[in-house]
């Protein structure tokens, strides 16, 4: 008797887990949503970019250099880590008047133009419509 209910309950779950599914955002996104209300603001977008900034500069002089990013990086992969240099691409990417330096002006508007991206029907939030 007990079986039979247990399996019920399961079932019911799975059901409620893929009917909501179709409008919620990517769970690759989800720890974006820090209040969980199911959308993404730019605050929320943005949010950890300082501090990761800060990780970068070891020197603290307010520029994040190649090397610098190179060796944040590099803490936490393999050495020749192919994943490295991407990183690092993606870093220096963000270097908008090509100074060689990366300001967290630089860093945090680099962010709110892919938040822009990823807000797709440009509403000023991230939603699981913007995936569809
Ligand atoms: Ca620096
Ligand atoms: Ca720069
Ligand atoms: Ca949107």
């Amino acid at each position: 008797m007990h079986k039979v209910v247990n399996v019920g309950i399961v079932v019911v779950s799975l059901v409620a887990a893929s009917a909501a599914s179709a409008q919620d955002i990517p769970q690759a996104y989800t720890y974006l949503d820090r209040n969980k209300d199911g959308q993404i603001t730019q605050a929320e977008f943005t949010l950890n970019k300082p501090a990761t900034f800060k990780a970068m500069d070891a020197n603290k002089d307010g520029q994040v250099t190649r090397e610098e990013a190179t060796a944040n990086y590099s803490k936490s992969a393999a050495p020749n880590d192919p994943m490295i240099e991407k990183r690092v691409g993606w870093v220096m990417k963000c270097d908008t008047n090509g100074d060689g330096f990366v300001t967290l002006e630089e860093w945090v508007n680099d962010s709110i133009a892919d938040f822009k991206k990823k807000d797709k029907n440009a509403d000023g939030v991230i939603t699981g419509a913007d995936f569809s």
